[in-house]
């Protein structure tokens, strides 16, 4: 309680607060994270799907993942903590979102100043022609192919894995995290590089660096206020 206190202090006299955000905040909306129980999909691990190798050698199969993975958030609803964050936004001076996360929530929640460091679940992208569009998604749907106009194959507007982050994504993580005097890090292992880089950079950059998990992470040590509990049950009662 008396970190749950402080960290309301630092919140309330912040003009600058960013959230950075992990899978764990949409948890509780039973999306499972890609390190905890439940990221197994059959006996893969994310790091044999989410690359671009892993698409070239059996795209169905990386297909068959995300749709599985879009079957769920489109019938999952955001819960207390992505609605926190954006009732928080609301009434913060400035405030910028920074999320990891592909699946919409935040959005669906009404926060809109999102930052998407990893692309986006419901964007479809043409390996041939680079043409995007936005999947509207129905649940009956069965997708025998994902074939673009163009005849090339369409593949998830994600980020994977030895593939660079969106650059204007990046650089207003970059920026806002070096104006924030608060940055709360919610949900996330820690472990992926470049957003994992946010947290010593917020530190390095003079901010106070507030960890909502109810795991240690890589950072933890560093951290100067962690608050061990779901982001559910903790962000509405240090943001509202
Ligand atoms: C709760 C909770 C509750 C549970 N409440 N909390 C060193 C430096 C730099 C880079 C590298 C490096 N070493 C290796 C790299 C490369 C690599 C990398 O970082 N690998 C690591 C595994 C070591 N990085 C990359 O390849 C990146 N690109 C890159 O570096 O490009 C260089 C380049 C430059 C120029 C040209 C070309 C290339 C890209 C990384 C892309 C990551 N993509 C994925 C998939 C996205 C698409 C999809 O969703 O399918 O992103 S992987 C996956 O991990 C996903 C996530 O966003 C990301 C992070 O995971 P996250 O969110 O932290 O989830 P978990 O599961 O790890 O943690 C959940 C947490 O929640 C836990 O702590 C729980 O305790 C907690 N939790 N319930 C609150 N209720
Ligand atoms: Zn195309």
């Amino acid at each position: 309680n008396e970190g749950l206190n402080q960290a309301r202090v630092w919140l309330q006299q912040a003009q600058s607060v960013v959230a950075l955000t992990g899978a764990g905040i949409s948890a509780e909306s039973g999306i499972p994270t890609f390190r905890g129980p439940g990221g197994l999909w059959r006996d893969f691990k994310p790091e044999q799907l989410a690359t671009p190798e892993a698409f070239s050698a059996d795209p169905e199969l990386v297909w068959e993942w995300y749709e599985w993975r879009r079957c769920l958030i489109a019938a999952a609803q955001p819960n207390a903590g992505h609605l926190a964050l954006a009732a928080f936004e609301r009434r913060a001076p400035d405030f910028v979102l920074v999320t990891q996360n592909v699946d919409g929530l935040h959005d669906r929640a009404g926060s809109e100043r999102v930052v998407k460091l990893h692309g986006d679940i419901w964007i479809d992208r043409c390996v041939e022609c680079d043409g995007e569009e936005t999947v509207r998604f129905d649940n009956a749907r069965v997708v025998s192919s994902h074939l673009c106009g163009c005849g090339g194959l369409l593949r998830p507007g994600v980020v994977w894995f030895g593939e660079a982050l969106p650059l204007d994504a990046w650089h207003s993580a970059e920026q806002a995290v070096r104006r924030a005097e608060v940055v709360l890090v919610v949900g996330t292992s820690s472990v992926v590089y470049p957003a994992a880089g946010l947290v010593p950079l917020a530190k390095s950059a003079g901010a106070k660096v507030i960890e909502v998990n109810p795991e240690e992470t890589a950072f933890s040590g560093e951290i100067d206020c962690c608050l061990r509990g779901k982001a559910g049950e903790i962000l509405p009662a240090l943001l509202g």
